[in-house]
């Protein structure tokens, strides 16, 4: 039976792009397969027409598709697609729905829905095996937990105002990911064309403080003596940043940035006091807890009895966390940036009393020096072996103040926060989440939103193997999107072990030094690279030799070839479990 489709004519599938470009997309991280030979065709009318649409990226992997566009949204606030394979694709999505689900990144995900219909009565009725073993109960299901909205196109006649809804839906804040399927037949129906509304479906406008909030937040910081604000992700809209810089100084408030996924204040301002806020939790009589999900952790530090705690957020209560607690005297449900504002001119009214200010403001600066005087005590090469530490402060050389650096390096994130200090916002990023792997993808991402940026990825070894090194490279070198990675390569899995410790100090697994966590005889990491995408690769073994390395990969990536630095510290352990 022949029952291919007659090519004149419009579809739901262009439509359905068509709408895409409308609201703004401008690429589709695509991993395409036997439910979209509608779109595909309706990609190709577009290229032969010379009609604009999203540019498809094939992307080998659908995690480093999502993770690409959860990357390009971060660094340009600029929702984009990702365009998978039914049930399976959605599955291989994997973490990386976790990550942009918790960071809240908007981004559009579509993927076919099996075809409904099995006797040829409708266009796109399954003609292969693998249409009946992708027919599941619930396909969307599988994302449910983790996207702000699903639907499935039933007709072509609306599919405009499905992708609109979903838009809206991924933009308006807490934003997020959104999930749209479509079946075969569905998507092969041939509709009418249907006007360009988009600019009717407007996301909601950020919120501001209520006047009563306002005041009762001013009182409470001119009264105290020991303020602290605590923030994880002010900085996603970057405007916010200066204006929480215009608050601290009126009042010398310290920062605690606290599993930072931005850059939130400059990490060389006086009153940033680091990135452990336990001892100001304990000691603060006001705390503002300012656009970050977990402040800090109850069974590490606790704020005395009366410290008043002010909950400011987008989403305060964490409506999609099931357990969560923060005792707060208020929580607000605000956009971080209009709060500041508003604190900013109220407190431009009020009488403060200078005096205590500039003592506190000396005292918090005296406590900054001595930090990071600590800090760099750390930066000194031990023995032959690389730290940590000396490779971080090898890289603080090949980057300028503007490099786009990536963290996912784990248990040396916090070494890396310390020696690679950030100081411009926009310029520092981590996953947002706790799925391993986000980082090669998010740095194509972030390259193809801006091209001029040098993107630097930092990554433990673990996770470098997460975030599927070969999908990664393949995509750098065919879509031009050069970028520095550097290993952390600690041989193993750090964060296991160390978590293990924590809970059985002196367990059997220490004394028997038994942790199953171990990768020594470590694979050629970087070589992956090199045979994926041709990316230049070196290991590093020898702490003197790191600068020069470093210098060379940095060259090859300005001159548009990928590089992987793998750099072997200390071996985590010399167990023997396997
Ligand atoms: C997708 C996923 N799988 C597993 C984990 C659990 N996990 C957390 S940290 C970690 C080890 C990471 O190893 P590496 O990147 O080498 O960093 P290191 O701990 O050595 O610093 C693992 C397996 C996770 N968070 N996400
Ligand atoms: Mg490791």
């Amino acid at each position: 039976m022949n029952d291919a489709c007659k090519i004149d004519g419009y579809t739901s599938a262009d439509a359905l792009m068509e709408a895409l470009e409308e609201v703004g997309i401008s690429y589709l991280f695509c991993n395409l397969g036997s439910d979209h030979p509608s779109m595909i065709e309706a990609l190709a009318k577009a290229k032969q027409e010379g009609k604009k649409l999203p540019k498809a990226i094939i992307c080998p992997h659908e995690s480093v598709a999502l993770s690409a566009a959860q990357g390009y949204a971060m660094l340009s606030g600029e929702t984009q697609g990702v365009v998978i394979h039914t049930d399976v694709g959605t599955q291989n999505l994997g973490g990386a729905v976790h990550n942009a689900f918790r960071a809240r990144i908007p981004v559009f995900i579509f993927a076919g829905e099996t075809p409904f219909t099995m006797g040829g009565e409708l266009p796109g009725s399954r003609n292969s095996h693998v249409n009946y073993l992708q027919n599941v109960y619930d396909q969307r299901g599988i994302l449910r937990s983790y996207v702000k909205w699903e639907a499935d196109i039933r007709t072509g006649k609306n599919v405009k105002q499905l992708v609109y809804r979903a838009m809206q839906m991924a933009q308006s804040d807490p934003a997020g990911p959104v999930y749209l399927t479509g079946a075969r037949e569905v998507l092969e129906e041939h509709v009418e064309k249907l006007p360009d509304s988009w600019r009717e479906w407007t996301a909601i406008e950020q919120s501001s403080l209520p006047k009563r909030g306002l005041n009762e937040i001013v009182s409470a910081l001119l009264e105290a003596e020991h303020p602290v604000l605590i923030t994880s992700y002010l900085g996603r809209r970057t405007k916010a940043v200066p204006e929480l810089v215009e608050l601290c100084e009126k009042l010398a408030i310290p920062v605690v940035e606290q599993i930072p996924t931005y850059v939130n204040f400059p990490r060389d301002h006086p009153l940033h006091l680091g990135y452990d806020p336990n001892s100001f939790v304990q000691k603060a009589d006001v705390i503002i807890a300012l656009d970050t999900d977990v402040p800090w952790v109850v069974t590490q530090a606790q704020p005395k009895d009366d410290c008043k705690v002010f909950f400011i957020d987008i989403d305060p209560i964490k409506e999609e966390i099931p357990l969560w607690h923060i005792p707060t005297v208020k929580n607000y449900r605000a956009d971080a940036f209009e709060s500041l504002c508003q604190l900013n001119e109220a407190l431009a009214q009020s009488d403060i009393n200078k005096e205590q200010v500039q003592e506190r403001y000396r005292l918090l600066a005296e406590q900054h020096d001595e930090q990071r005087k600590a800090w760099d005590l750390n930066e000194q090469v031990k023995g032959d072996i690389i730290t940590p530490e000396w490779l971080t402060a090898c890289l603080r050389q090949v980057v300028d103040e503007g490099t786009v650096i990536l963290d996912e390096t784990i248990t040396n994130t916090m070494t890396v926060s310390k020696h690679l200090p950030r100081s411009k916002t926009g310029t520092y990023f981590t996953s947002g989440g706790t799925s391993l792997g986000w980082n090669g993808g998010a740095a194509i991402g972030m390259k193809l939103a801006d091209p001029t940026k040098t993107v630097v990825s930092l990554t433990g070894d673990g996770t470098y193997l997460f975030s599927v090194p070969a999908s990664v490279h393949w995509m750098s070198r065919r879509y031009q999107a050069p970028f520095l990675t550097v290993i952390y390569n600690n041989e193993g899995w750090n964060a296991t072990k160390m978590n293990l410790l924590k809970r059985y100090p002196d367990g059997v697994a220490k004394q028997t030094d038994s942790y199953w966590v171990n990768f020594d005889q470590s694979a050629d990491l970087a070589k992956i690279a090199e045979a994926a995408g041709g990316a230049y690769a070196q290991i590093v073994t020898d702490p003197w030799e790191l600068p020069e390395v470093l210098q060379q990969a940095m060259t090859e990536v300005k001159n548009g070839r990928s590089a992987v630095v793998d750099v072997r510290l200390a071996n985590i352990s010399n167990q023997k479990d396997y």
